[in-house]
């Protein structure tokens, strides 16, 4: 089996999980957070850079790399660890998504979704064969199943249908895959905030027998407490002896509230896209760099981190840099945004090891500002 997941032990104050996931390309800790490389590249840095801030497994997507630079290119270079230089665990998102979030006109039928390049407007068919078959030329470790997440709120009726839908695409997956020794796939349930489709959908999957398996269709611009309430029935239905990954999740508190629902594994743009318009992400809250209060502030942008960023530059210089549309501002705010959300996953684990995630909660929303009015 491509991948395997070893229980450490879970928080006592929370329930929380402490793991490990072994990939052909070593292991990751879990709970873990996965940067976005949707084109090959975690925008702006370079895979040393990536291994320098701690990073284990990045994702990359299907959809953009089909388009471009097409996977018999990336496949040619030998997969896509060779492809981008990273040597470490890679996951790659299905296609599924993107399809829905960035493309106009599409069309779902049994067979696949029809749809619209979101470049060239060129007519394109996704189907779950397809998906497979681009995911296996691109060699990720992992792999994830062709689905459907249906926008918020979408009424029961419909839920269901694209729910039974998207369990019949998982057994196409699973026998279009063809490299199950090399790539391990993993299902995702869906059924939106209903917990009977939840129910039916981890049923439908869980009988599979996939190696992993991820909670879709969340973080589609439902409230937190909506997010939560689905976990809280949603991770019991799962297998303990898998891996449980919560796509598309990746502020500071739902990565924490995320592991205490017992989720191993999450992904967001979040850090990395909001570095590139000058937001931080700091123990005391979110910081806008740009703002004008900052021109004299020789301070680093979080004064209770070490990570490069921090150790070495301004909030000052940072301003001026990311003002002025420097490629080096971005990079800065990238890396820091992206280390303190990996240093705060070892936190969790720490905290997880010592069974007090519950406490680490309550001092980190303190902190950040969550528990203010
Ligand atoms: N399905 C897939 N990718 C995803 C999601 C999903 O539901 C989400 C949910 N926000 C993010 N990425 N295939
Ligand atoms: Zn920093």
């Amino acid at each position: 089996m491509a991948i395997t997941y070893e229980l450490i032990k879970t928080c006592k104050q929370t329930g929380a999980r402490l793991g490990r996931v072994h990939t052909p390309h070593g292991s990751f800790e879990t709970p873990m957070f996965m940067p976005v490389g949707t084109l090959a590249t975690v925008k702006t840095m370079s895979p040393e850079e990536l291994e320098r801030m701690g990073a284990q497994i990045i994702l990359s997507n299907t959809y953009h790399l089909w388009l471009r630079p097409g996977e018999d290119i990336v496949e040619e270079a030998g997969g896509l660890h060779k492809f981008m230089n990273w040597d470490g665990s890679i996951l790659t998102d299905s296609g599924g998504f993107q399809v829905f979030s960035l493309s106009d006109l599409r069309q779902i039928e049994e067979e696949g979704v029809h749809f619209r390049n979101h470049i060239s407007g060129e007519k394109l068919f996704l189907s779950p064969e397809k998906a497979m078959h681009i995911q296996n030329s691109l060699g990720a470790d992992i792999m994830m199943a062709f689905d459907e997440c249906p926008p918020y709120p979408a009424d029961h009726d419909y839920m269901k249908k694209s729910v039974e839908r998207t369990s019949r695409w998982a057994e196409r997956c699973l026998e279009g895959h063809n490299r199950s020794n090399e790539q391990g796939l993993f299902g995702i349930v869906q059924g939106g905030e209903y917990e009977d489709l939840r129910r039916q959908s981890a049923q439908d999957l869980t009988s599979l027998d996939f190696p992993g398996y991820a909670i879709g269709g969340l973080s589609v611009g439902e409230p937190k407490d909506v997010m939560n309430r689905v976990l809280d029935f949603t991770t019991p239905l799962l297998p303990d002896e898998k891996p449980r990954y919560l796509m598309g999740v990746g502020s500071p508190d739902s990565l924490i509230d995320g592991s205490i629902r017992g989720i191993d594994m999450f992904d967001c743009v979040l850090p990395t896209r909001i570095a590139r318009n000058g937001t931080c992400m700091t123990s005391d809250g979110r910081l806008v760099v740009r703002n004008a209060k900052f021109a004299r502030d020789f301070r680093p942008i979080d004064e209770n981190c070490d990570c490069h960023t921090c150790r070495n530059y301004s909030r000052a210089y940072i301003r001026h840099l990311v003002k002025s549309s420097e490629t080096f501002g971005f990079r800065l705010t990238t890396y820091h945004n992206l280390y303190f959300l990996l240093k705060l996953m070892r936190q969790v684990r720490e905290a997880i090891r010592e069974d007090r995630l519950g406490d680490f909660r309550e001092e980190f929303f303190e902190q950040y500002g969550f528990n203010k009015p």
